[in-house]
């Protein structure tokens, strides 16, 4: 059931629709006209003959990949004899055509085995999981493989997912099943949101309070903070569930598993707002130390302990914000850096960038801040929009020093002005061609075009908006779906519609995310896609699974998938066919191939 208050949110800026009616029009397919492989391949040749799988196969892969051999020997049914079956051969080697690093061929041909080309070990790793649905079901009388050749190829290099494990703590284990689906469906990038004001969840040396302290929820509420959860969430002393972090062995075990499945972490630090765990911790730390007469005590101090700001940031907390007044603010922001470069390279992991933050601070923080105003006048700021340039300068310069690329939310990116008497994000000059990615999520406020406005202005950019990509916006309107809607209600089809790059403005269904055209020069600055769960209302696994899934296929599918043919199609009429077609055959692909070998 919705959690109280969750459905009734103010802040809810869509109109309910009914999708059913929607979904239902896709047909029920035959199996033999059902797509078999998801997310779409480039290009599948069916032969007309089958590969009978008298028994499991004999696996033959060189030395490099033996993480792909093992992936391979796991994927036949289990109920096959253990021999007698075809030869399944992998190898890396070039694929004809295709200069993607996750490129493969597939071949099965009825009298010549199985055989695996990547382009990589990744490219490997993903043919293997397109054979994973080729695969009978165990039980199956005579199994078989059908004759066919598949070359394939991404769309888009970045296709992400991010878990939230802040506002309530989820596991290792919970990690690692989400890994191995993100590998299931071809998803490579895996952003680790690990830090929020409700929980600080990663180990670091030497500063033990942020997890001793910010890692458990509902620690440290002030008096006079408004206890009201926003969305399921805020600050509740009584609330102590979804506590818990990762040791610093557990985070480079995620490492390892994650690059073994050929995903990279893109770790993420959140500030200066959406920081009230680390910044409580480290107050905490401060009152500590001074009682005990250690002169470091303020060393790693984030708040203003004399500010008289009087802000609410989205979620409704009032003391969240890192002060970028403070040299102890930058003196954390290295340690904490440091630490996570050191955990990278200590499980042989290479770190390429770290997410920090950015998003959604308070408006009237900092300003009534006296350590502020100071840094304001030293530095001769006018405004706090200049002194949040002048904090992202120096958190960029210190990533840099440790040869890390920072990426952030759009904020990090963009300017609120205000233009025709409405409040417009317009690109900040500041960050782009320094190797940063802009994920962008806000498009619901009059910002549609912001994405393109940013790849435009040369912005690399990730696609994550709210009204697709947004796997903790409940399902729909029924009032037993659980989730939250401030963005919107999110139907599969919202999301297998969403267009990642504004192709044809005439096409039915393609809502777009933007209403600017992309120059070509943009187009290129587009790395691709992520879903993002956020998990102020998600207390277990059971509910990751059913806000996730079935989604996240349609998420791949969209990031993997080449540009779909009713997106390109001029004439409404034909492209409403396409788009018929290629929605049934998604639907009827995953009810009838994906689900069933699926087991959450
Ligand atoms: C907005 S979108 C947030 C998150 C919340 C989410 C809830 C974005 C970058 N920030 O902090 O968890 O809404 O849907």
């Amino acid at each position: 059931p919705p959690q109280a208050g969750v459905k009734d949110s103010p802040h809810s800026l869509v109109t309910p629709q009914d999708t059913y009616e929607r979904n239902a029009r896709a047909a029920l397919l035959p199996a033999a006209a059902v797509p078999k492989v998801l997310p779409t391949p480039l290009q599948l040749d069916a032969g007309k003959a089958a590969l009978a799988l008298k028994g499991k196969p004999k696996v033959e892969a060189p030395s490099n990949l033996a993480n792909e051999a093992a992936l391979a020997r796991s994927l036949f049914p289990a109920d096959l004899p253990a021999s007698g079956g075809p030869a399944l051969r992998l190898s890396i080697g070039s694929v004809p055509g295709q200069t993607s690093p996750e490129a493969y061929r597939l071949t099965i041909a009825a009298n010549g085995g199985i055989a695996i080309v990547g382009n990589s070990a990744a490219g490997v790793a993903h043919g293997l999981q397109s054979l994973r649905d080729l695969m009978p079901l165990p039980g199956t009388k005579s199994p078989t493989l059908p004759e066919l050749t598949i070359v394939d190829a991404p769309r888009f290099g970045y296709r992400g997912f991010m878990l939230d494990v802040s506002r309530n703590f989820h596991g290792k284990e919970t990690v690692f099943k989400w890994l191995d689906l993100m590998a299931r469906f071809k998803l490579n990038k895996f952003h680790f949101h690990l830090t929020d004001d409700e929980g600080w969840r990663l180990e670091i040396a030497g500063l033990p309070e942020l997890t001793d302290i910010g890692a458990v929820r509902g620690h440290a509420a002030k008096p006079g903070v408004r206890l009201q959860p926003a969305y399921g969430s805020g600050p509740d002393p009584k609330n102590p569930s979804g506590s818990g972090y990762f040791t610093r062995d557990e985070y480079k075990e995620i490492l390892r598993y994650a690059q073994a499945r050929h995903i990279e972490v893109i770790p993420e630090i959140e500030m200066p707002g959406h920081a009230r765990a680390a910044v409580q911790a480290m107050e905490s730390r401060y009152h500590r130390l001074k009682a005990a007469g250690d002169p470091d005590y303020a060393k790693y101090l984030l708040n203003d302990l004399e500010d008289r700001s009087v802000y609410n940031s989205p979620q409704l907390f009032g003391d969240n914000v890192i002060n970028p007044g403070h040299e102890s603010s930058y003196t954390f922001i290295e340690h904490v850096v440091g630490e996570v470069v050191k955990l990278h390279r200590e499980a042989g992991v290479p770190l390429s960038t770290i997410h920090m933050g950015g998003d959604e601070l308070a408006h009237g923080a900092w300003e009534k801040s006296p350590v502020s105003a100071a840094m304001m006048k030293k530095h001769n700021l006018e405004t706090v929009v200049d002194l949040w340039d002048y904090f992202y300068d120096r958190v960029d310069g210190i990533l840099r020093k440790h040869g890390v690329f920072m990426s952030g939310w759009e904020e990090l990116a963009a300017r609120q002005t205000m233009l025709d008497g409405r409040p417009k994000l317009i690109p900040n000059p500041r960050f782009p061609e320094r190797g940063f990615s802009a994920y962008v999520w806000n498009n619901t406020t009059g910002n549609e075009d912001l994405a393109y406005r940013l790849a435009n202005a040369g912005y690399d950019i990730v696609l994550t908006p709210v009204t697709r990509m947004y796997m903790d916006m409940a399902h729909n309107a029924n009032p037993d779906e659980h989730g939250v809607n401030w963005g919107a209600y999110v139907e599969l089809d919202t999301v297998h519609d969403f267009i990642p790059l504004d192709i044809n403005k005439n096409a039915p269904e393609a809502a777009r995310i933007g209403k600017d055209r992309l120059t070509d020069y943009g187009k290129r600055r587009v790395r691709g896609l992520q879903a993002n769960l956020f998990v102020e209302t998600v207390l277990d696994p059971a509910r990751i699974d059913y806000l996730v899934m079935p989604r996240l296929v349609a998420v791949a599918e969209r990031g993997w998938a080449a540009d779909p043919a009713w997106a390109r199609e001029n004439d409404a009429a034909k492209a409403d066919l396409l788009h018929r077609a290629a929605w049934t055959g998604f639907v009827n692909a995953l009810g009838q191939r994906v689900l069933p070998r699926l087991d959450l």
